[in-house]
């Protein structure tokens, strides 16, 4: 669908339920919310929902929200690829969904309009090339909502999805009244106290194998419960690693059962983590990638450590 298209489809509906992925991210919420707030003041009834309570990280995104009391007619789906991203508490509109606004290629199709542009960094730029290209003024809300979901699918303007259109819509938003500093700050510097305490842990034990062209960090089940730290804060670590000068692979090793171990693989482009998670019957992308290894901690890091070796001889 063409953006005028969407226009003449968002001017002739109405009672819009907007429905955004489990374990929600700067981009879906943001999406929601600006949306939402788009299509209320072209005179519209809208709501935001999600399958569980929106996380407080995105508090001041929802901050002057408000439910409307209607039955939804219109359900749109923003930054979902595939259904089973709804999650169990949106489930009954898996194959109700009547307009999708996305930038995964690997949208399934699964609305009965879709708006996809795979070059767009965030569903987020997407919106705001369509409010731009219809002539849709934002307000000072929207555009923080879309700001923010820009760069959280970013990494803050880190990744390669970054293209010379998103800094100009990143830009365009800037011009608006929201403090975007503090937004970044909150989205990518500020950290929990647990979230600390597990980093400085994960740092202080991390091996160097090999000269440190492959570093490693170990979270164990002990170690995780002895944190009492929130399962969520463990979450994101596999680019630790990574981080350190020198390192070719970083590989975070997590415990999930007493004999079994999950593997996140990070690459720099001197090697392929899919192709390494593959020998273990795992896989994913040429910089990052995850498997599954069955044995005692000992047993798996022997295993780990002789293909690294031939990776890194290779
Ligand atoms: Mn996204």
């Amino acid at each position: 669908m063409e953006f005028a298209e969407l226009k003449k489809y968002l001017d002739e509906h109405d009672r819009y339920l907007i429905l955004t992925h489990k374990s929600p991210d700067g981009d879906t919420v943001g999406c929601g919310f600006g949306l939402c707030s788009m299509l209320r003041r072209m005179g519209k009834q809208a709501n935001v929902t999600n399958s569980e309570p929106f996380p407080d990280r995105y508090s001041f995104l929802y901050e002057g929200y408000y439910t409307q009391d209607f039955e939804p007619q219109t359900i749109i789906a923003v930054d979902i690829a595939d259904e089973q991203l709804l999650g169990s508490g949106l489930s009954q509109y898996a194959g109700r969904i009547d307009l999708c606004i996305d930038h995964h290629i690997s949208n399934k199709m699964f609305a009965k309009e879709t708006v996809l542009d795979a070059s767009a960094a965030a569903a987020a730029q997407i919106i705001f090339a369509f409010a731009e290209d219809q002539g849709i003024e934002l307000n000072d809300i929207e555009a923080m909502c879309l700001y923010t979901g820009i760069a959280t699918d970013t990494g803050c303007f880190k990744f390669s999805n970054t293209t010379p259109d998103t800094h100009i819509a990143a830009a365009k938003l800037m011009g608006y009244d929201f403090d975007f500093a503090l937004i970044n700050r909150k989205m990518f510097d500020l950290k929990s106290r647990a979230r600390m305490h597990i980093e400085q842990m994960m740092t202080k034990d991390m091996e160097f194998w090999f000269g440190g062209r492959c570093t490693v960090i170990t979270l164990t089940t002990e170690l995780m419960e002895k944190s009492g730290a929130d399962p969520a804060e463990f979450d994101g670590l596999a680019q630790l690693p990574l981080s350190v000068e020198g390192a070719v692979m970083g590989i975070t090793i997590k415990q999930r059962h007493e004999d079994r171990f999950k593997l996140s693989v990070r690459t720099t482009e001197e090697a392929d983590a899919s192709a390494f998670c593959k020998r273990f019957g795992g896989g994913g992308h040429i910089r990052a990638a995850g498997c599954e290894i069955k044995g005692t901690l000992e047993e798996v890091k022997a295993q780990v450590k002789a293909a690294v070796k031939e990776v890194l001889d290779g």
